[in-house]
């Protein structure tokens, strides 16, 4: 296997080296991202920046590289082109991704952030005592269905639990469409579970809340504590994230991980048409109700309704589904408002950028 089949390369890859039309560029996967600056792995290891044509044409955040992407550098000059470590090199183009996890940014809501590209798969750690909430895992859910990822949740801490088993069962009763896995990261419990969705060369991103044990979960896989976790005398430590950057890491049996910061807040970065797909069941139902327009709430001849009366469909996952469905509209009212925003600003500094320039010729 060459050095890019290891780190994921694929064939969607391969095809749009012949769209690029400079043939200098060696491919490299970015494998950890901190304040602007890419690491990258590949045909060349270095940290990297953007070139300034790049930075000219990206029209968003998202344009940007990001952990996972793939990426095509050269080595700087002044560096006489050599392949080490300590390199520098300029990224100039950034392939299509295959998927993309994202999540509107904090703070500036309509901006999407992507928080990892190229994903095969994504875990979905959460864990036994605060942190558990099935509302949370839908939400979660939903973004992963949309990003063109696999999701399984992995319940960690089962340490902290009298019976995980059946707190595992009830949790898998409320999310039908996914794997459940119960571990201990820090007993090494239940890990063995992990191993059916860990690939060579396929890539694995763990999202989660602050402190659920995403990292310490990614050392035990790893078989050495190579990332920074936060001191157990420091359990509550509210608010703050003990992983500050993304990075991408090699398992000894090849499946590559990324961790991830834990997210404070979710904001959901989806269309409503995949709030629909998480909730497959809800909108299979919703096809045997009368009026085609259904809002499943006081309807006659709602099938929706008719299966929670009749026990069949939980009340609480209908209450998220329409919950969901609200929220993604309104997420997308307010991208639509930002991006007229945007619209008026890019004119502002279009005749701002003019009056200095006739004030300059005026000048001469
Ligand atoms: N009891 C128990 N504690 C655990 C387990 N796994 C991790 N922890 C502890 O939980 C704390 C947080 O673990 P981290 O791995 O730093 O959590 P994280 O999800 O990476 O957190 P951020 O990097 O802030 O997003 C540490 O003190 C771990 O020792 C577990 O299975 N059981
Ligand atoms: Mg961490
Ligand atoms: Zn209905």
């Amino acid at each position: 296997m060459s050095v890019r089949e290891r780190l994921g390369w694929h064939p969607f890859f391969e095809a749009q080296i012949a769209g690029v039309d400079r043939g200098d560029l060696c491919f490299s996967r970015v494998i950890e991202e901190q304040r602007g600056l890419y690491r990258l792995a590949g045909d060349v290891e270095a940290w990297a920046e953007v070139s300034g044509r790049f930075r000219h044409d990206a029209t968003s955040a998202a344009d940007f590289p990001a952990v996972g992407d793939w990426v095509g550098a050269v080595v700087s000059e002044e560096h006489g082109g050599r392949r080490a470590a300590a390199d520098r090199a300029i990224i100039h183009v950034r392939l299509e991704r295959r998927s993309t996890v994202s999540r509107a940014a904090a703070g500036r809501a309509a901006d999407q952030q992507v928080v990892a590209a190229n994903v095969d798969t994504i875990f979905l750690v959460t864990a036994f005592a605060r942190d558990l909430s099935p509302r949370r895992l839908e939400r979660y859910l939903t973004m992963v269905w949309d990003a063109g990822a696999v999701p399984v949740v992995v319940l960690n801490k089962a340490d902290l639990c009298e019976d995980p088993a059946a707190a595992g069962q009830s949790l898998a009763a409320r999310l039908p469409l996914v794997d459940v896995l119960i571990v201990s990261a820090l007993h090494e419990h239940g890990l063995t579970a992990l191993e059916p969705y860990l690939h060579p060369a396929r890539t694995v991103a763990l999202l989660g809340s602050s402190g659920v044990g995403k990292s310490t979960l990614v050392n035990r896989l790893l078989g050495r504590e190579m990332l920074k976790v936060r001191a157990i005398s420091d359990s509550d430590g509210k608010g703050r994230h003990t992983t500050t950057s993304r990075q991408l890491v090699e398992l000894p049996g090849g499946a590559l991980l990324i961790d991830t910061p834990g997210m404070r807040e979710l904001q959901p970065w989806v269309d409503e048409s995949a709030v629909d797909a998480a909730f497959d069941d809800i909108a299979a139902l919703a096809g045997a109700c009368r009026f085609a327009d259904c809002a499943h709430a006081t309807e006659p001849g709602c099938a929706v309704l008719a299966s929670v009366a009749a026990g069949r469909l939980d009340a609480d996952r209908l209450e998220n589904y329409r919950r969901l469905g609200r929220e993604a509209a309104f997420e997308e009212r307010k991208r639509d408002k930002a991006a007229a925003a945007n619209t008026k600003r890019r004119w502002k500094q279009i005749i701002q950028a003019q009056k200095a320039l006739y004030k300059d010729r005026g000048r001469w």
